[in-house]
């Protein structure tokens, strides 16, 4: 009975889960060991029809209502509620949840910031003091002549406001091109405190309160903006000002960074906080002897997903894998510990940590997992946190009993394009400005700019679509921006290095031979989507390409999404100007007022908006068509000689 049932359900095959050879290695050893992964869980359990259209509503104990999206008219809820109305505050309710993880990290960024300045927190400094001027002085703080504490007291009191502020507008609103702003300004979408937004986006969403989609769409715009232009924006910018701005560095990716003879420790989540002690731990003396005590022949300490992608740059640690690895990891029966703090941590890890007998440790009060152990980490006594991580680690190092297999695995690629650094690098130390990138642009080299972010989704194939997309983009001449889990996609792929340019159409391929530069630029973790904004708002500054984010030849993508986070990052864009394009599944069903009013109507009001296609190619043809679009309207299409033009020639084009 029990074989005939085994042999009954048919295997998914793994080549169709993943391109990522590792994971897909790991996946078929865990399934000789008996071990399941999101990948397996995902195939066995379709997804519900009527949830992924998001047409059923459970915000009242009169329901839960659910609609037909087949027929999405022909039924309301029991309080009448429209599918226009459902659809809308459920999608609100994503950007309210995605928004407040940023925003909450963001605000612990702060709180950190505040007790290093008040010498309170010993154990951070402020280690970019460039930085923190340059950040001062971007909202109008008075650097000339004073200390780094006083700045830096100013500093923290202004950027407080970012999420506690009741009214007015957050202090990054200043960093908004002027007609961006003024077009948010018109619609009443700028943004106060995050805590405010996301509070009125609750209360909206409430039983028989905004039951107008449109109007609901206005509250996810300015909730989404006071996370990218508030919450997360602050998070980088502290982060970089704490640890240091990035610039580019050459790391190892893949589950090849596992080395058998050393006491592996992972780190997975996304505060760089804990990872940075982590760091300190991992060179104390006395650790690294009782490793080596213990038999290792030393420490070895790898990231994940989002905490991975922002400290890899910083300190070149290497990067083990994004979203869909973190379970095939432990697979390896290799890792010694795995610690985390928040975000993207599937409870699934706990039962494949426990079959190999592997400490999966939390590490943060606001996320602790059944079965797991539990560290608290505290920034007044961090080390405490992560000393004992390590020890717990050698501990298992002694004892280790499960048959290990580490993928051979390795890529090594160049991260770490801070906007300061691209600054730097297309300009030179002494004219650093985004002069060079926008005439590069003006004279058609490079065709437009793509970001393409976000998560890997066990509901397509790992890694393929992120590659696929990107692959084409810049064979296109369209310079791709990266963040997140997107970008160790293409670091797996080979294509975050220079030599990479020769998979590039013969335009950027020039500019990036020139500049000794990737085609494709991973500037960190989906916090950091920030530095696409001040990037694009440079774009705008220098000249050239339109007055306002809306006029560039630039579009974003989150191809292979899952979070709600990445919701909010999509919907931010979108209000920012930007046209962006999810892949995987959208949650609204095609041929309604609310899917119109994203799809379409958005962008005469004068923002970006969405789009949606799930292959690739597709995709990409979206995203170039649109970048195209944008350059004609510049009046770029004409085969312009390699000049800036200024404001007044391009009018009088226009005109012509
Ligand atoms: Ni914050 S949100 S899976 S780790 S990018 Fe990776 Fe990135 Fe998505 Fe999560
Ligand atoms: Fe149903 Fe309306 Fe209650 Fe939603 S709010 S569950 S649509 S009755």
């Amino acid at each position: 009975m029990e074989i005939k049932k085994k042999t009954e359900k048919e295997e998914v095959p793994v080549k169709d889960f993943t391109t990522c050879d590792a994971t897909a290695q790991m996946i078929t050893k865990g399934r000789r060991e008996g071990v399941e992964t999101a990948f397996d869980r995902a195939a066995n359990m379709k997804a519900c029809p009527i949830g992924a259209d998001s047409a059923c509503c459970k915000h009242c104990f009169m329901g839960p209502c659910r609609l037909n999206s087949k027929d999405p008219y022909g039924k309301v809820g029991v309080c009448g509620a429209t599918i226009d109305t459902i659809m809308a505050r459920n999608f609100a309710r994503a950007i309210a949840s995605g928004g407040a993880a940023h925003t909450d990290h963001g605000m612990g960024m702060v709180d950190l910031f505040r007790e290093v300045v008040n010498g309170k927190i010993k154990d951070y400094e402020i280690k970019d003091v460039q930085k923190l001027e340059a950040v001062a002085q971007s909202i109008g703080i008075e650097t000339e002549g004073r200390s780094v504490k006083e700045i830096a007291t100013d500093l923290y009191k202004e950027l407080e406001r970012t999420y506690t502020q009741v009214e007015g507008e957050i202090p990054f609103a200043k960093r908004v091109p002027p007609k961006t702003l003024e077009n948010w300004r018109k619609h009443g979408i700028v943004p106060r405190g995050a805590m405010r937004e996301i509070m009125e986006m609750m209360h909206r969403t409430h039983m028989g309160v905004d039951q107008d989609y449109a109007n609901i769409t206005k509250q996810c715009s300015r909730t989404a903006l006071a996370d990218g232009w508030g919450g997360s924006m602050v998070a980088t910018e502290i982060s970089d000002i704490l640890f240091g701005t990035p610039s580019p560095i050459s790391i190892e990716v893949n589950m090849g960074v596992l080395k058998e003879d050393h006491v592996n420790i992972i780190i997975h989540g996304h505060e760089p906080n804990m990872f940075e002690s982590m760091i300190a731990s991992v060179h104390e003396r006395t650790l690294i002897e009782a490793a080596k005590a213990a038999g290792a022949k030393g420490i070895n300490l790898a990231g994940m997903c989002c905490s991975g992608a922002e400290v890899l740059v910083r300190h070149g640690i290497p990067h083990a894998g994004n979203f869909m690895s973190t379970e095939a990891v432990l697979i390896t029966g290799a890792v010694d510990a795995m610690a985390v703090d928040v975000q993207c941590i599937k409870q699934g890890l706990v039962k494949v940590a426990e079959c190999y007998n592997t400490p999966l440790i939390t590490t943060n009060p606001r996320c602790r997992i059944e079965g797991a152990t539990h560290v608290e980490f505290n920034d007044h006594d961090p080390k405490a946190c992560t000393d004992e991580i390590v020890i717990k680690a050698i501990t298992r190092f002694k004892n280790r009993k499960a048959k290990i297999e580490i993928p051979k695995n390795v890529n090594v690629g160049v991260h770490g394009f801070s906007h300061e650094y691209i600054n730097y690098m297309l300009g030179g130390t002494f004219r650093g400005s985004y002069t060079p990138l926008n005439d590069n642009i003006i004279n058609g080299r490079i065709r437009g700019v793509a970001g393409v972010v976000g998560c890997t989704n066990p509901r397509v194939k790992q890694d393929w679509v992120h590659v696929e997309l990107v692959k084409e983009l810049i064979k296109n001449d369209v310079l791709v921006l990266q963040t997140g889990c997107s970008q160790i996609a293409l670091a797996k792929a080979g294509l975050t290095t220079p030599e990479a340019a020769h998979l590039a159409g013969p335009g950027l391929k020039e500019v990036c031979e020139t500049v000794g530069m990737p085609p494709v630029l991973g500037i960190g973790s989906c916090v950091d989507n920030s530095r696409i904004l001040i990037a694009a708002s440079e774009m705008v500054r220098t000249g050239g390409l339109g007055d306002s984010i809306a006029d560039l030849p630039v579009a974003g993508c989150a191809p292979e999404y899952m979070s709600e986070k990445a919701i909010c990052i999509g919907q931010y864009f979108v209000a920012s100007g930007v046209y962006t394009v999810f892949g995987v599944t959208f949650p609204i069903v095609e041929g309604t007022k609310f899917h119109k009013h994203l799809f379409e109507e958005l962008e005469t009001m004068g923002f970006g908006k969405w789009g949606f296609a799930v292959d690739p190619h597709e995709i990409a043809r979206l995203m170039i068509n649109h970048i195209d679009k944008k350059r004609k309207a510049l009046g770029l299409d004409k085969g312009r000689e390699r000049v800036l033009m200024d404001m007044q020639d391009r009018r009088a084009i226009d005109a012509a």
